[in-house]
C-alpha cells in the first residue's frame, strides 16, 4: 500500500473536517478584492477557488502562480495556498507583502516559516500528507473555501465516498494519453488531474479550458487516448472527440463511467471534485502498473526551496 492510496481514500473525512473551519478568521470577506497564489497543486486550487468565489458574487478574484504575482496591483486581501509552509516563491512574496497588503496562508503546517509571515493561517494539519504528490491537503482546501462561500460540502464528501471505490474509467494499458478539460472553476481542476498524471506517473497528459479544446488541442485526440471532461461539457464535443477514435470520459457519459456499472443510473453527475477523485487514483495505477513509486515521483520533492 503506498501512502497516497490510503490519502486519496481518506478525502471523504477530511473534506468533512474542512468544512468545520468555514468560519476560520482570515478567509475572504465578502466584496473583498482578493488574490489567491500558490506553486503547482497549491495554484491549481487557487484557479479553482479564484473563478468559484468571482461566479458566486463574492468579490473579484484572480489567481497566480506565487512567483508570478503583479506586484503592482492592490489587492484587498493575499490568501497564500502550501501544503509545506517552505515554497521559497510563497515565502518571497509573502515577505514582500508583510506590513501592507492583508495576507492569510492555508497550509499542512504552521510551524513553517509561511504561517509565521503571513498576518492569519488556517492550519489543516489534518490533511497533511507523507506522499511527495499532493492529493487530500489540496482538496481539503478547496472543501474549505467552498465550504466557506456556502457551499453544502456533506453531499460533495459523499459523492466522494462513491468516487473512492468506483471502477476506474481509464485502463493504463488501453490509454497512452490523456486531455483534461473544464469550465470555469473547473479548469484549475483539468489542470490538476493533468498534474497528477505528470507529476505521480510521468504520463503524458495535457489540460484545457473545454471551449478552447477545439482551438488546436484536439488534434492530440486520437484512438487509446482519452478526453476527460469535468464539469459541464459544451454541446457535441463528446461526439466530436469520439469521431476521433478517442475515449470520451465524463461521470455521466455513456462512453465514460456510466458504462462501468449501473452506479451511475438515475443519479446527478459526481461533483467535479469527486471526479478529481477518480483522475487521482487513475494517476497512481498509472504509476503502479509501471512499477514506478506514486508517493516518490523522479525529480520531485515535497517542496521546491530554491
Ligand atoms: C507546492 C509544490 C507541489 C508539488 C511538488 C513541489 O508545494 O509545487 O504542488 O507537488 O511537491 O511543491 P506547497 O507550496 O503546496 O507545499
Amino acid at each position: 500500500m503506498t501512502y497516497v492510496k490510503a490519502e486519496i481514500a481518506s478525502q471523504p473525512e477530511c473534506w468533512r473536517q474542512a468544512a468545520k473551519l468555514a468560519d476560520a478568521p482570515g478567509l475572504p470577506q465578502r466584496g473583498e478584492r482578493v488574490a489567491v497564489v500558490g506553486c503547482g497543486t497549491s495554484w491549481f486550487m487557487a484557479k479553482a477557488y479564484a473563478a468559484l468565489r468571482e461566479q458566486k458574487g463574492h468579490g473579484e478574484t484572480d489567481a497566480f502562480q506565487a512567483s508570478e504575482f503583479p506586484r503592482r496591483r492592490r489587492y484587498d486581501r493575499v490568501v497564500a495556498i502550501t501544503r509545506s509552509g517552505t515554497t521559497t516563491e510563497v515565502l518571497d512574496l509573502l515577505n514582500d507583502l508583510a506590513g501592507g497588503t492583508p495576507t492569510t496562508v492555508i497550509t499542512a503546517d504552521d510551524a513553517q516559516p509561511a504561517a509565521r509571515i503571513a498576518d492569519q493561517s488556517v492550519v489543516l494539519d489534518f490533511a497533511d500528507e507523507e506522499s511527495v504528490v499532493q492529493t487530500r491537503f489540496a482538496t481539503s482546501t478547496l472543501a474549505l473555501l467552498r465550504a466557506h462561500l456556502g457551499e453544502d460540502m456533506e453531499s460533495v464528501a459523499a459523492d466522494a465516498e462513491v468516487a473512492v471505490r468506483l471502477p476506474l474509467p481509464v485502463h493504463p494499458a488501453l490509454a497512452e494519453q490523456i486531455t483534461f478539460l473544464g469550465r470555469g472553476w473547473t479548469v484549475g481542476l483539468a489542470e490538476e488531474a493533468a498534474l497528477k498524471c505528470r507529476e505521480a506517473a510521468a504520463f503524458w497528459a495535457e489540460a484545457y479550458p473545454a471551449m478552447d479544446y477545439r482551438h488546436g488541442p484536439i488534434s492530440i485526440a486520437a484512438p487509446r487516448r482519452a478526453v476527460w471532461a469535468f464539469g459541464e461539457v459544451p454541446t457535441d464535443l463528446a461526439d466530436e472527440v469520439e469521431a476521433t477514435g478517442a475515449l470520451f470520459v465524463h461521470s455521466r457519459h455513456h462512453g465514460g463511467y456510466a458504462a462501468l456499472g449501473s452506479w451511475c443510473g438515475g443519479r446527478a453527475p459526481l461533483d467535479p471534485m469527486a471526479d478529481l477523485v477518480v483522475a487521482q487514483r487513475v494517476a497512481v495505477l498509472l504509476a503502479t502498473s509501471q512499477g514506478l513509486d506514486p508517493d516518490h515521483p523522479r525529480n520531485l520533492t515535497r517542496s521546491v526551496v530554491l
